[in-house]
């Protein structure tokens, strides 16, 4: 049987290096290809667009779905304006995300959302965001380690009974945090299913939806050394499978 196959949500990097300054060039970290791999699954990376057909054509060549990280979400989509303290937009990915989101829910895709992937989960699914930690009402732990990307730095515990203790197998983790912003509210149809110690939310899961799981650290730089990890690409794949099996 043919391997499931995973399509991973790109970002764009304007290059400053190269004979081409300025120019444009649409990515994906290489961690979230190898995590793919190493799972089981054949990656396919969606170029950024927004066309509609285009991406429910693509949509038919995938299992399964990762939202990769990057820019802050546009607050307008959540009802408020810009804070100081919110970074870098990027209007154009958030037409492609929330569209690429919305397709591939009616497909009934499996999906990981990963740290700007997870927001967007939440965003999309009527939650709100902290534009910054500084706006929480009690003070965070330090959710920026700003280094080594393969360490995990904070616990995050893990709600018993959510797919995220299925897929994990144990009520408590060790994450690492690369996020200025944090889940603020979600909707009804969301759960939230992993904190960090000091409250902030570190994964949530749709409900009544076969697998759609968001993560706001980002398991696929840890995967390579952290067997708790890999679990979460690992079931990402297991669904696609599944998924797969019923087209
Ligand atoms: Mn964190």
């Amino acid at each position: 049987m043919k391997k499931p196959v995973i399509g991973i949500s790109t970002s764009v990097l304007v290059d400053q290096e190269s004979g081409f300054p300025g120019y444009e060039r649409i990515y994906v970290n290489k961690d979230y290809v190898s995590s793919v791999i190493s799972a089981g699954a054949v990656p396919l990376m969606i170029p950024m667009d927004d066309t509609e057909d285009n991406l429910r054509q693509t949509l038919e060549l995938v299992d399964g779905v990762i939202f990769s990280g990057g820019h802050d979400i546009a607050p307008i989509r959540y009802q408020e304006e810009p804070h100081q303290k919110l970074q870098e937009i990027c209007p154009e990915r958030d037409e492609f995300d929330f569209l690429l989101y919305r397709l591939a829910k009616e497909k009934k895709l499996p999906i990981l959302g990963i740290c700007r992937g997870f927001q967007l989960m939440n965003v999309s699914e009527g939650g709100k965001l902290y534009q910054d930690l500084s706006l929480k009402d009690t003070e965070s732990f330090k959710h920026s380690q700003g280094h080594g990307p393969s360490i995990p730095t904070h616990t995050a515990k893990v709600e018993a009974g959510s797919k995220f203790h299925d897929i994990l197998g144990k009520e408590e983790i060790r994450v690492n945090s690369f996020h200025h912003q944090a889940v603020k509210s979600v909707s009804e149809n969301v759960v939230i299913s992993g904190r960090a110690l000091d409250g902030v939310v570190e994964a949530i899961e749709l409900k009544d939806y076969p697998f759609g799981v968001g993560v706001q650290f980002h398991p696929e730089m840890l995967q390579e050394k952290e067997e708790d990890m890999k679990k979460i690409f690992v079931a990402l794949v297991s669904a696609a499978r599944e998924y797969q099996g019923k087209k």
